[in-house]
């Protein structure tokens, strides 16, 4: 076996630009990623935090690159290892960036720890109608600030014609109280049904992220009235930034169109209370954007400013994420230019209970489960099915009666169906359908997309039935 080439860390150092290529060390060993840099899915920019220097520091605060294939795909760029005299591997004299994180409830299940992101069981997420703040689901990008009430301010940038507004928390309690029912669901949620299909890259989502909950606070149009904007005949957008921050200080930021914002019907909030209770720190204590029927990622949390700009927000969660492709794209080919931002959301639905895998009394079943639909469309049917589509019944819906194209907020649903005699098994199938006849794709092959967002394909659980 041969010796590997032994460089110290000033060598590596070195090595921190394109002409110079790029260089990292991982423990004791160096590699050349000049060619991954453009490839890099959170970014070259990141990547480049790195370069001439030790990945654990980055590493430490996205947890997502402690994964096999992470460890794989750097392997191929090894071109040596540290000298002995500079092996010592690196250690993180830095604190934790994540150690002022609350404390989480133990039901959540964890799909990453640092940043924290969790979802409620399926049992739990369906018992309440509206979810309980400790069980909501949490999608967090960056470790959670940790903001004073007393010396919060919401920097409201105005028109050349009008005025910029620093606003207190007790100054956005001064607007008319506007409170709405409202489901939040990420864009990755369902995620592991287009990973089993395929490949792709992100968290993996089962079907709990998403969650609803009773949110209060100002209208976004009042308080951007109040700064002096008006609906303009030209394209802007409302750009959010929140006060979470990777190591450059770049802003967690997202976008939605200024005529959703200034439509009062739209109902865009900056929310300051979440089931009565002032925000929990990890739903962006101590205010956060709603926007009702639109995709979870532009509820921008802890927000620090708003601002009325010519473009959608550079933010790279607006313009190189959250974004859908054809099933042929892949991470060679895509060009995140030539998609929209998602903003309203397709038609949903799942099934929470029986879970997969599980064995059911024969006799009678009850199946439950959420349906919900974006932009304030209401879901008006879910249809069940025992035998995986062969046959169908309708299913029971439950809670609030959505008003028309305000539909913010999901539907709860059961149906109580008696298990055929002789039955073995069930192939359990949900579908749900919109106002506006949206339906679900019965499969994930023709949505299937390289980062796995937009999973709406009929919900499918295979239970065995108790001889
Ligand atoms: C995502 C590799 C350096 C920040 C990823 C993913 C891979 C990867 C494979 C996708 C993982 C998945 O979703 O399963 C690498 C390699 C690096 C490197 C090989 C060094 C050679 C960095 C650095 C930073 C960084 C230095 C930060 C300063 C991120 C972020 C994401 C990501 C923010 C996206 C997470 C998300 O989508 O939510 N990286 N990375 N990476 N990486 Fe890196
Ligand atoms: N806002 C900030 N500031 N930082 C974030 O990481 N994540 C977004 C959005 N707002 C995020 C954010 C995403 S992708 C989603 S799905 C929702 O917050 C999740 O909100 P929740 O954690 O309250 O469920
Ligand atoms: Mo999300």
């Amino acid at each position: 076996q041969e010796s590997p080439h032994l460089y110290t860390r000033e060598e590596v150092r070195a090595h921190s630009s394109p002409e110079t290529r790029i260089w990292v060390t991982l423990g004791c060993e160096v590699f050349d990623v000049t060619e991954f840099v453009d490839l890099h899915p959170g970014g070259p920019s990141k990547l480049m935090l790195a370069a001439g220097g030790p990945l654990e520091p980055f590493w430490a605060l996205y947890a997502v690159h402690n994964q096999p294939h992470v460890r794989e795909l750097l392997a191929q760029y090894k071109v040596g290892e540290l000298s002995p005299e500079d092996k010592e591997p690196f250690t993180l004299k830095t604190s934790d960036p994540y150690s002022d994180d609350p404390v989480r409830h133990p039901a959540l299940k964890v799909n990453s720890q640092r940043p924290f992101n969790a979802e409620p069981p399926p049992e739990l997420l369906t018992e309440n109608y509206i979810t309980p703040n400790p069980i909501f689901f949490t999608r967090n990008h960056l470790p959670v600030p940790n903001l004073d009430p007393e010396t919060y301010r919401l920097h409201v940038v105005g028109p050349p014609e009008g005025q910029s507004l620093s606003l207190s928390l007790n100054d956005l309690y001064q607007f008319p109280k506007h409170e709405i029912t409202v489901t939040l669901q990420c864009a990755g949620n369902r995620r592991s049904e287009m990973t089993r299909f395929k490949e792709v890259k992100g968290l993996e989502w089962n079907t709990g992220a998403i969650s609803t909950a009773r949110w209060a606070g100002a209208r976004l149009c009042d308080v951007l009235a109040k700064a002096g904007h008006q609906l303009c005949e030209t394209e802007a957008h409302v750009c959010f930034e929140g006060l979470d921050s990777d190591p450059t200080g770049t802003a967690y930021g997202a976008s939605i169109p200024l005529a959703r914002a200034m439509d009062p019907e739209a109902e865009v909030l900056l929310a300051y209370e979440m089931n009565g209770q002032p925000l929990p720190r990890d739903h962006g204590f101590p205010v956060r954007v709603v926007v009702p029927g639109v995709v979870g990622a532009r509820h921008v949390k802890w927000l620090g400013k708003v601002s009325v700009e010519p473009e959608e927000s550079y933010s790279h969660w607006q313009r190189r994420d959250y974004k859908g492709f054809s099933p042929s794209v892949d991470w060679d080919t895509v060009d995140f230019d030539s998609a929209p931002s998602i903003q309203e959301l397709p038609v949903q639905s799942a099934i929470t209970e029986p879970k997969d895998g599980e064995t059911v009394q024969s006799g009678e079943v009850t199946i439950k489960g959420y349906a919900w639909s974006g932009g304030g469309r209401a879901v008006v049917r879910v249809d069940v099915s025992l035998d995986g589509g062969l046959t169908w019944r309708v299913a029971e819906l439950d809670g609030e009666e959505q008003r028309p194209g305000k539909a913010w907020a999901w539907r709860l649903w059961q149906l109580q169906a008696s298990v055929p005699a002789g039955k073995k098994e069930l192939n359990i199938v949900c579908k749900a359908v919109d106002d506006s006849y949206n339906v679900q794709p019965d499969t994930v092959a023709p949505i299937w997309n390289l980062r796995g967002v937009l999973s709406n394909a009929w919900h499918r659980v295979h239970v065995c039935v108790a001889p």
